[in-house]
């Protein structure tokens, strides 16, 4: 544990590093309070996985310092090819991701040649060369919606929660790939019904990728941002949140009189136990930071993706991009 004198050096000495190596800082609202508000403060975003692939491309600095899971880091190289893209590790990964493995990615969409590939930004580069389209969850009810108005019918990866929810929402056929997020399937129906009752007046706010029991519990579900921003904009003024406890950073931060509670998970009444924090995203430190910042070659952090790979994710990528502007 470092002491708040270190902390501070740390905090320091990262942004002068950044300034020197001009580079930014972009992080995800999953990630430490302290990592977020040292994006903000040097300049860099804090932001869902959608407006960190835009903020990192359209920014002008020649070195991504990418504060997030992998996905995120690869997905800003290829926006961004001409960039240096670091990360503080690479061995920040995600549930998702590791469960959606390239070699059966491609034999499901091979016995389902009649279906359009849509494929969540959280897996891998090789995943999303496969796919027609990626999505973030801020826009996955929105596309597949015109997707099925055109008469398309889905091929849906990797996490089944938020398939099963866009198909609910929108009727569409989708077939899904059986994926999970490890943080938001904890969060438990019985529990939340527990707190709720013992809030009266508090709103929830459910993500997603929550399983189905507990999405309909929500007085709102959606992405991050859509979640921030029903936190900001509604009249309660306590809200119970299901998704990783890192959004309460900016959540507070836009609603400071407002009070969260997080959403239980792994129980239900006094066995509660919060676990609501993503284990890859806690990966991201001031520590890790600094080295890749200090050494020219970011202690070996550096985002690769295959050039030939990366050209062919850079379709659904781009498509993602413009239907989400
Ligand atoms: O669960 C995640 O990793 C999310 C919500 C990513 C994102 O920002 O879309
Ligand atoms: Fe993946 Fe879940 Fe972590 Fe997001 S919170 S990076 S979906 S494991």
């Amino acid at each position: 544990e470092l002491t708040d004198d270190q902390r501070a050096l740390y905090r320091r000495r990262i942004k002068e590093r950044l300034q020197q190596r001009d580079a930014v800082m972009v992080a995800h609202y999953y990630t430490d309070p302290e990592i977020q508000a040292l994006a903000e403060e040097t300049g860099g975003c804090v932001a869902d996985s959608l407006e960190m692939a835009r903020f990192g491309r359209d920014h002008p600095a020649s070195t991504l310092i990418v504060a997030g899971v992998r996905f995120m880091g690869e997905t800003a190289k290829i926006l961004s090819p001409e960039k240096r893209v670091f990360m503080p590790t690479l061995e920040a990964t995600c549930s998702l991701d590791i469960g959606c493995p390239e070699d059966q990615f491609a034999a499901f969409c091979d016995q389902h040649p009649d279906r359009t590939v849509v494929v969540y930004a959280n897996t891998s580069a090789a995943v999303k060369a496969r796919a027609d389209w990626v999505v973030t969850s801020s826009i996955a009810v929105e596309l597949i919606e015109y997707l099925d108005q055109r008469g398309e019918k889905i091929l849906w990866a990797p996490d089944k929660h938020l398939g099963s929810y866009v198909r609910a929402k929108t009727g569409a056929d989708v077939l899904c790939w059986d994926g999970a997020c490890i943080v938001h399937e904890e969060f438990k129906a019985q529990g939340l019904l527990d707190l709720k009752a013992a809030h009266p007046g508090a709103a929830v706010l459910v993500h997603p990728e929550s399983p189905a029991a507990v999405v309909e519990i929500a007085d709102v579900v959606g992405s991050t941002s859509q979640l921030i921003k029903a936190a900001i904009e509604m009249d309660n003024q306590r809200f119970i949140v299901a998704t990783d406890k890192g959004i309460f950073y900016k959540m507070q931060q836009l609603a400071p009189h407002k009070t969260f509670v997080e959403a239980p998970t792994g129980g239900s009444g006094a066995q509660c136990r919060s676990c609501a924090h993503c284990p890859w995203m806690a990966m991201n430190g001031l520590e890790n930071t600094l080295a890749v910042l200090e050494d020219d070659n970011g202690c070996g952090q550096e985002i690769f993706v295959d050039p030939t790979l990366a050209e062919k994710a850079m379709k659904p990528l781009d498509r993602m991009l413009d239907f989400g502007a």
